[in-house]
């Protein structure tokens, strides 16, 4: 089993109930164990597109048995099963964001998949809930 945390965000719908059903969902799947899960935090938008819907933001830490590749699979799923569809500009609104933030101590940098996540350090919105759920970049807590 490997520890790992994924980011959750949504900026369409009923953010809070997709989060929550979303981290179930996650939880149903027979390779994943969610340990725990961050508060949910509203936030402005970052990056390239500012103007859109704030977003709603968190984090859950999960003990899986999955490759990185099988989880990254999965929560692209549930993202779909959640009604993302990809049309729009990339960051731009969505109903449901489910990113792999890190697998591990393991750093993978391949197409589609790159863990550590490329911009996790420079995003608030990310750090806060990595740091509630204990993780800080020193890898002491
Ligand atoms: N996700 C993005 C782009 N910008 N801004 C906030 N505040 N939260 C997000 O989750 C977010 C974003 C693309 O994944
Ligand atoms: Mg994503
Ligand atoms: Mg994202």
């Amino acid at each position: 089993m490997t520890r790992a945390y994924i980011g959750l965000g949504a900026n369409l719908g009923e953010r809070e109930a997709t989060l929550r059903d979303a981290v179930e969902r996650l939880a149903a799947d027979p390779g994943v164990q969610v340990v725990a899960v961050s508060s949910f935090r509203q936030t402005d938008p970052v990056g390239a597109i500012r103007h859109q819907p704030p977003f709603l933001n968190g984090a859950a830490a999960v003990e899986t048995s999955l490759t990185p590749r099988r989880l990254l699979e999965l929560l692209l799923r549930i993202e779909t099963e959640f009604g993302r569809r990809r049309q729009g500009p990339q960051g731009g609104p969505r109903t449901l964001d489910l990113d792999l933030l890190l697998y591990g101590d393991e750093e993978i940098d391949e197409p589609g998949l790159r863990v550590p996540h490329p911009r996790l350090h420079e995003r608030a919105f990310v750090l806060e809930p990595l740091a509630e759920l204990g993780w800080s970049p020193s890898g002491r807590s």
